[in-house]
C-alpha cells in the first residue's frame, strides 16, 4: 500500500536561510563598534562565567576549568538528557520555570546552532565563536587571572 497524497512544500527552505544569515552591510569603525551597554553587559557576563568556572578559586581560571564548566552548563541545559540543547528541553511543568527557561533556550540556540537545525549539539556548543583565552590570557599562560579581565571605565554614568 502507497500514500500518494503527501503535499509536499518545496519552496519554504531558502527563505529561512536568507533570514537567519546576517549580511556584512554595516562596517563599523574599529573595536568601539559595540555598543557599549552591550559590551558592557558581555563582559560583566563573561567575568560572572570565568569567576563561577574558577572551581578552585584561586582567582585564575584555566583552560581546563573553563572546559569543565562548559560541559556542566551544556548538561544542565539538556534537561532530557538525548545529548542535544533543544525546544524539547523545556520543562513541562510550573509556568514560571518554563517561561524562564524557554526565553533562555530561545536565546541560546540562535547563538549555537550553526548549521540551522534546531538543536544545539555537544561540538556546536564546544566550537565557540569567541574564545575568551585568545581575547584575554594576555600573559598566554593558558589561565585568565581576574586582573585581565577588562574592568568598565569607573566613574561613567
Ligand atoms: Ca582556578
Ligand atoms: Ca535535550
Ligand atoms: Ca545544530
Amino acid at each position: 500500500m502507497r500514500k500518494a497524497f503527501r503535499c509536499v512544500a518545496a519552496s519554504v527552505g531558502p527563505a529561512l536561510f536568507a533570514l537567519a544569515v546576517p549580511t556584512a552591510a554595516q562596517a563599523p569603525e574599529g573595536a568601539a563598534a559595540m555598543d557599549p551597554e552591550k559590551r558592557l553587559q558581555a563582559l560583566e557576563q563573561l567575568a560572572k562565567t570565568l569567576k563561577e568556572a574558577d572551581a578552585n578559586e584561586d582567582g585564575s581560571t584555566t583552560k581546563e576549568e573553563f572546559a569543565t564548566h562548559r560541559a556542566e552548563q551544556f548538561s544542565k541545559l539538556d534537561r532530557n538528557e538525548d545529548g542535544v540543547i533543544n525546544k524539547k528541553d523545556k520543562p513541562r511543568r510550573g509556568p514560571v520555570r518554563k517561561k524562564k527557561m524557554g526565553e533562555a533556550l530561545a536565546k541560546i540556540i540562535p547563538q549555537y546552532d550553526t548549521d540551522l537545525d534546531g538543536t544545539v549539539t555537544r561540538a556546536e556548543w564546544n566550537a565557540q565563536k569567541r574564545d575568551p583565552f585568545e581575547m584575554l590570557d594576555a600573559n598566554g599562560n593558558g589561565a585568565i587571572e581576574t586582573t585581565e579581565i577588562p574592568q568598565p571605565p569607573a566613574g561613567e554614568n
